[in-house]
C-alpha cells in the first residue's frame, strides 16, 4: 500500500509544528510542510524535524494561487491541513486587505487546488472562536452565530461559508474546526500569553541580579479567553480530519479566565508576591516599590471580544476527545520554558 501523504501549511507556526510532530509518532504517514519565503531563517519549531526522512519542507505561499496549485498537483495529498494565517487579531486592524487575502481567499486557493487535482484529499481550514466574536450566550456550541468583531474574525466566518460551500457543491471532504485560544512555549511572542510569560521571565532574573526592568504594558486585562494546550487540539483536529463524515467542531477546554488570572498564575510560579492597585488605565502591580505591570491603551484594540467559553461535549461525545493538559499546568509550562531560555 502507498504511504499517505499530509500536506500541512503554517509549518513553523505553533499548531503546524505541532501537528507535523504528533502525526510523525502517530502514523507512518510522509509530512510535507509549507513554508513561504522569508529573508532570514524563521524554522525555529521545527529544526528538529529538518533531518527527518519522512518529513519535507515545500515552497508555497496561500496568496499565490500558482504555487498552492502546483503543490497539490505534485503532491497529491491524502490530507491537506490548512494551520497558515495571519493569525494576529490585533494586526487584522493594520492590515486588513492582507489578512483578508490569506485567511480567506487563501482558503479559496486551497479548495480550487484539491478540486481540481485530488479531489478526495480530506481538507482541514483552521476556525476560530473569534468568529463568534460579541457571543449571545455561554458557554458557546456549534449553534452559535457568527458575529465577528475584527477584520481576522471577518476573514476566518467568509472562510467558514466557503468550506461548506465547497463541501456542499463538489462533495469534497472539507471542514473548518471552532478552535478556542490554545497556547504553548511555541506561542508567538505578541500573543497575550508568551507576552506575559516571557517578560515577566526577563523581570524575575532582573530582579535577581538587582538590575533595572521596564514594566510589562497590557490592554484589556479583563477580557476572558478559553485557554487551552495547543498539542491537546493537534489531536483533535486529526480526528475531526478522520471521521466518516465532515463533520465540524468545537474544541474548548470549557473554562474561561480574565488576563489577569492568567498573569497571577504566571507571577505564582515566578514566585512575586505584589499587590494589585488603583484601577482602569491606572491599574498596576506592584512588588518592591517597583511597578511590574502596567496598562497602556496602545494595547486596546478597536473592538474586543469581551468573552469566550467553548462548549467541546460534541467533540467529546461524537469524537472521544479530552483536553489533557490543564490551564495551571499551561501556564506553568509557559513561563518555565521562558525562564529556562532566558
Ligand atoms: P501561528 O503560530 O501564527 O502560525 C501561522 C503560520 O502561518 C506560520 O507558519 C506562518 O508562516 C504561516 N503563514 C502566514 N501567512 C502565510 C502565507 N501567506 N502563506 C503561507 N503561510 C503563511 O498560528 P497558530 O497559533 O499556529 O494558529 C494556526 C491556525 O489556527 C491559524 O490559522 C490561526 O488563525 C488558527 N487559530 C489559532 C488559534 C490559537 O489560539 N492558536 C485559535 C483558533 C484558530 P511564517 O512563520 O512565515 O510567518
Ligand atoms: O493573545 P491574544 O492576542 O489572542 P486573541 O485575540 O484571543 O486571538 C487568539 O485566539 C483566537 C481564538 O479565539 C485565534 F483565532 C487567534 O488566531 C489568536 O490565536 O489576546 C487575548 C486577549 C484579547 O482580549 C486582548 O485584547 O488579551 C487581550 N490583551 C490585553 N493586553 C492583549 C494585551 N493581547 C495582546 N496580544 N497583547 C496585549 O498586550
Amino acid at each position: 500500500m502507498m504511504t499517505k501523504k499530509v500536506l500541512i501549511t503554517g509549518v513553523t507556526g505553533q499548531d503546524g509544528s505541532y501537528m507535523a510532530d504528533f502525526l510523525l509518532e502517530e502514523t507512518d504517514f510522509q509530512i510535507f510542510g509549507m513554508v513561504r519565503r522569508t529573508s532570514t531563517n524563521n524554522n525555529k519549531n521545527i529544526t528538529h524535524l529538518l533531518n527527518n526522512p519522512r518529513f519535507k519542507l515545500v515552497t508555497g505561499d496561500l496568496t499565490d494561487s500558482q504555487s498552492i496549485d502546483n503543490i497539490v498537483r505534485e503532491i497529491q495529498p491524502d490530507y491537506f491541513i490548512n494551520l497558515a494565517a495571519q493569525s494576529f487579531v490585533g494586526a487584522s486592524w493594520q492590515i486588513p486587505e492582507q489578512t483578508f487575502d490569506i485567511d480567506a481567499v487563501g482558503v479559496i486557493r486551497c479548495l480550487e487546488a484539491i478540486r481540481k487535482h485530488a479531489p478526495n484529499c480530506r481538507f482541514y481550514n483552521a476556525g476560530s472562536s473569534e468568529e463568534l466574536g460579541n457571543v449571545d450566550y455561554s458557554p458557546q456550541d456549534e449553534k452559535h452565530p457568527l458575529k465577528p468583531r475584527s477584520p481576522y474574525g471577518a476573514a476566518k466566518a467568509a472562510a467558514r461559508h466557503i468550506v461548506k460551500v465547497y463541501r456542499e457543491s463538489y462533495n469534497l471532504f472539507a471542514i473548518q474546526g471552532l478552535l478556542y485560544n490554545h497556547e504553548s512555549p511555541r506561542r508567538g511572542e505578541e500573543f497575550v500569553t508568551r507576552k506575559i510569560t516571557k517578560q515577566l521571565a526577563q523581570i524575575k532574573k532582573s530582579i535577581e541580579e538587582n538590575i533595572d526592568f521596564k514594566p510589562l504594558q497590557l490592554g484589556n486585562i479583563y477580557a476572558k479567553r478559553d485557554w487551552s494546550h495547543a498539542k491537546d487540539f493537534v489531536k483533535g483536529i486529526w480526528l475531526m480530519l478522520n471521521q466518516k463524515k465532515p463533520m465540524e467542531y468545537i474544541l474548548a477546554s470549557g473554562k474561561t479566565y480574565t488576563v489577569k488570572d492568567f498573569i497571577n498564575k504566571s507571577l505564582e510560579f515566578f514566585d512575586i508576591n505584589g499587590i494589585w492597585i488603583k484601577e482602569g488605565l491606572e491599574e498596576k502591580f506592584i512588588y518592591q516599590n517597583k511597578i511590574l505591570i502596567e496598562i497602556n491603551p496602545e494595547f486596546y484594540r478597536p473592538a474586543e471580544v469581551d468573552l469566550l467559553l467553548g462548549n467541546a461535549n460534541n467533540a467529546k461525545k461524537i469524537l472521544n476527545w479530552t483536553p489533557q493538559i490543564s490551564f495551571s499546568d499551561l501556564v506553568k509550562e509557559m513561563s518555565k520554558n521562558d525562564l529556562m531560555n532566558m
